[in-house]
């Protein structure tokens, strides 16, 4: 049976990618910093899963993930883990570069001191293109990174490089565009937007801040990113590949979008509020993904509109689910019924 071991397994992408190895049949271990698998609500559909292993540590804790690799030593590694948001990053950029691009490293190192030789998957990002100096940008396009997150980024993929050329590891490295979900986190724009359509149609919130609704973006489908991270560590060559959709827009287009599925006019309730307006944007991402079609024969399948109505639909029914729940949860304490919190099991 095949060992796969992700970092950042919690995540959108690392519990989309363990659903994607445990249905290919993988034996899955996961990184995980929280000691209650009842807080990991991405993966909490798994936890019944035989095949589903995790391991407590941290990116910042070079022992244990030494030890966890090699203990599993696993067939593929997908390093994944990262403080992944660009405006935190301004904020805590120490705290950025040790976890999002010393992390790297470590997980490098891990494997290198460990004996056994995986493929290694680096999670590297379009925001390593930053302020871009060509349009569309493509594997050969230079990186000028404009956040701590992006030069954190570029620091984990150049290690990833290193690592290929002077161990031989087959490294490689996914240069993902943005790619969305109805597991996004919800500090991030397009999630942030669905969420609060959700609220607003419910009558539950009123307005919604943004910063900088210029900035544009290459926006896919998570699900679909995670089946690429896989394809690049079947090829018998490592190497650097650009997932992206092709298309651009902005994010007032993806508000607007938003809001018009639900039938409201999104000028009456979106206000800008400088505190979400970073100190460098990077104003344009754009990809070429076509060595990925080429090599992978990989292809984004789900377009712009519909990655904003699925999202929206979502969080739409997300929220009717919670407040049918809360009502029901009402309904009991009033039949003095004690309703007893489910023991998650250990996964
Ligand atoms: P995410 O939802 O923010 O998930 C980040 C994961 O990293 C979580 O599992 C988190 O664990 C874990 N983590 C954070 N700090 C850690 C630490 N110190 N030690 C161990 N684990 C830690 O990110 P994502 O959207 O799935 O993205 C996955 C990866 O791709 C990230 O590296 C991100 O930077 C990169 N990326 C994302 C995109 C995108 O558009 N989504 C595009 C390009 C690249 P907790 O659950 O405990 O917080
Ligand atoms: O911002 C603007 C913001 O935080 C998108 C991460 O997954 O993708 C992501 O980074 C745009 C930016 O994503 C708000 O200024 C406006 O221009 O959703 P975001 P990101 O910064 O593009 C890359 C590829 C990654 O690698 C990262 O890990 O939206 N924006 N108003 C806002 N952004 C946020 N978060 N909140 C706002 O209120």
């Amino acid at each position: 049976m095949r060992r796969a071991f992700i970092t950042g397994i919690t995540g959108q992408d690392g519990s989309y990618l363990a659903d994607f190895l445990l249905a290919k049949g993988y034996e899955v271990h996961g990184l995980t910093r929280t000691e209650s698998p009842a807080r990991a609500d991405r993966i909490q559909h798994l936890r019944d899963n035989p095949r589903l292993v995790l391991h407590f540590g941290d990116l910042c804790d070079a022992m244990a993930l030494y030890r966890i690799i090699h203990k599993v030593q696993p067939h593929e590694v997908y390093n994944l883990a990262a403080q992944s948001h660009v405006g935190l990053s301004f904020d805590s950029p120490d705290h950025t570069a040790n976890v999002t691009g010393m992390g790297a490293l470590r997980v490098l190192e891990a494997i290198t001191q460990s004996g056994c030789k995986p493929r290694f998957y680096q999670a590297s990002s379009s925001e390593m293109f930053g302020k871009v100096v060509e349009a569309p940008q493509s594997e050969r396009t230079p990186f000028y990174p404009r956040s701590p997150y992006g030069v954190a980024k570029a620091f984990g993929h150049w290690m990833t490089v290193n690592y290929r050329e002077s161990h031989s590891l087959h490294a490689s490295s996914g240069i993902l565009f943005n790619h969305e979900s109805p597991r996004r986190g919800e500090a991030f724009v397009t999630r942030k937007i669905t969420k609060a359509i959700a609220r607003i149609k419910a009558g539950m919130q009123h307005s919604l801040a943004l910063g900088n609704l210029d900035a544009r973006r290459d926006w896919g489908f998570a699900p679909e990113y995670v089946e690429a991270m896989w394809l690049m560590l079947q090829q018998d060559q490592p190497g650097d590949y650009v997932i992206a959709t092709g298309e651009t827009h902005s994010v007032r287009e993806f508000v607007a979008t938003a809001f018009d599925h639900v039938g409201l006019d999104w000028h009456a309730f979106v206000v800008i509020d400088p505190k979400f307006i970073r100190p460098t944007e990077v104003d344009l991402l754009v990809g070429d993904a076509s060595k990925a079609r080429r090599v992978l024969g990989w292809e984004p399948r789900t377009r712009f509109v519909d990655l904003v109505r699925l999202m929206v639909d979502a969080d739409m029914d997300a929220l009717e689910e919670e407040v049918a729940r809360s009502q029901w949860g009402e309904s009991c304490r009033t039949e003095k019924f004690v309703e007893q919190p489910q023991l998650v099991s250990q996964v």
